[in-house]
């Protein structure tokens, strides 16, 4: 008797259980969209990430990575994870600035020194509360990933002083920290989204253009790019994000795994990044590109003439956000 009413208890409890879990995880088809190719440093995090989420949801979460932009711009998957078409994607901090100002001060010309100096930045305490603002645009931010250091090629000329930069066309990403840059160095700075840059570099409506080493490799700019300036003026995040519409009618055992799974994806893409970028300078000489590096005169000049746009990234995110994340750098620098 007892025996059966212990089983009967046991069923009853493994019944709940199972029901409980069901309830905790819907199947769910979910569309994250990127804008590299599917051999990239994003595309290879996006199917890590994939991998994670369908694991620790028992298979009830199923992520869809779509790469080349094949769902659409940076701006344009924006609009669909607001309007709750799209669930997922990653892209640039840089592309989000039309919504969000304060991700502007990502763009500020040698904010970091160091890859250490930038994790311990943007997951810092500043980093979340900049994310945090995607909240009321009808996004959230998960982590941030690595795009990384940003260096320049064109077709025309190596650039070994300021001056080089005069009549390139140089296309620039769509925001004004990085118009007013180059314009600040002398180019002659076309915003285009990266969908349309190698393109644009093959038919030469621009000569020039500024990514890390991984994405000039993945993206085979090598293929129409001669010369490569190592400048390293910039450190571009990544971040990932969710639909608003979507995310607010999960569970919170959903909201969890991709949670969990996106600080997952994070510190793998992070490590997959820099391993890649170690290699790719002697990779993209192989292929054929001359490459050079600034003397330090000259990296000078360009830091100075670069300077000069920051009173303008200060007053577009704020004196007090301006602040918060230049402590925060100086923070690390002095520990
Ligand atoms: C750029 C960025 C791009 C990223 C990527 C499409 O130059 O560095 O590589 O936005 O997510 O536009």
């Amino acid at each position: 008797m007892r025996i059966r009413f212990a089983l009967a208890g046991l069923v009853a409890a493994l019944v709940a259980a199972g029901a409980a879990q069901a309830q905790d995880f819907k199947p769910r088809i979910v569309r994250f969209g990127y804008g590299l190719v599917d051999n990239s440093n994003q595309g290879r995090a996006a199917r890590m990430f994939a991998q994670e989420v369908e694991k620790a949801s028992g298979g009830k979460m199923k992520v869809r990575a779509i790469g080349n932009a094949s769902l659409g711009s940076d701006t344009q998957m924006q609009q669909a994870l607001i309007g709750g078409a799209q669930e997922m994607m990653v892209g640039s901090t840089a592309t989000l600035v039309g919504l969000v100002p304060e991700m502007a001060v990502w763009d500020t010309p040698f904010l970091f020194s160091s890859a250490k100096e930038a994790d311990a930045v943007l997951d810092g305490p500043v980093g979340d509360k900049i994310k945090a603002k995607l909240e009321a645009k009808g996004m959230v931010g998960l982590v941030y990933w690595e795009n990384g250091f940003r260096n320049l090629t064109n077709s025309k000329r190596p650039v070994a002083r300021l001056e080089d930069l005069n009549d390139i066309k140089l296309r620039v990403m769509q925001n004004n920290v990085f118009l007013d840059s180059f314009k600040a160095l002398g180019a002659n700075a076309v915003p285009l989204p990266f969908s349309e840059l190698f393109t644009a570099l093959e038919t030469r409506a621009v000569d020039g253009q500024e990514n890390p080493y991984n994405t000039i490799v993945s993206s085979k700019f090598y293929e129409v790019q001669k010369y490569l300036t190592v400048t390293n003026h910039v450190y571009s995040p990544w971040i990932v994000t969710v639909s608003k519409k979507w995310w607010d009618g999960l569970s919170t055992a959903e909201k969890k795994v991709l949670q969990d799974a996106a600080i997952k994806s994070r510190d793998f893409e992070r490590k997959d990044t820099r391993e890649e970028a170690a290699k790719a300078l002697a990779d993209l000489k192989g292929k054929g590109m001359q490459v050079n590096e600034l003397s330090a005169q000259e990296a000078n000049r360009m830091r100075e003439k670069l300077a000069s746009v920051n009173a303008g990234i200060a007053k577009s995110v704020g004196q007090q956000t301006w602040d918060e994340v230049n402590a925060a750098v100086q923070q690390m620098r002095n520990a």
